[in-house]
């Protein structure tokens, strides 16, 4: 499924910085990082948004998270904390729809976000 940048990622069409892969889901490096660590965890089914995930992708969803801690862990971040983010649509900065949880790490990060 090529429809975004990111089917194009899941299909190998275009390059990016993997860093962790499975059945599911593919996790790679952000293009335009906000932190020393910038992850986009992307699952291979091409949802568009949270918004469009369906009661039979909660078990998706669930794997989504736990590769989130997953590769905080891989990244070092474990302990000093991380931060997890889905933006939903235009109002929230959603620019690709194609549901991905941002993975953000390694500096201090305030509250509330901007
Ligand atoms: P969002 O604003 O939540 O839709 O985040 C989209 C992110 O995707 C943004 O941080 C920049 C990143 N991005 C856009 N195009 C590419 C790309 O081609 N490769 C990679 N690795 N990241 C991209």
């Amino acid at each position: 499924m090529s429809d975004t940048i990111f089917g194009k990622i899941v299909d190998g069409e275009i390059p990016a910085d993997i860093v962790y892969e499975d059945a599911d889901l593919i996790a790679f490096r952000d293009l335009h990082p906000q932190a020393p660590t910038h992850i986009l965890v992307i699952p291979r089914k091409p949802i568009p948004t949270l918004n469009d995930a369906a009661t039979e992708d909660a078990e998706l969803l669930g794997k989504l998270l736990l590769a989130v801690a997953k590769i905080a862990a891989q990244e070092g971040l474990a302990e000093q904390g991380y931060r997890t983010v889905i933006n939903c649509n235009a109002g929230a900065g959603q620019t690709v729809y194609h549901l991905h949880l941002h993975l953000i790490g390694g500096r201090p990060l305030q509250w509330p976000p901007g």
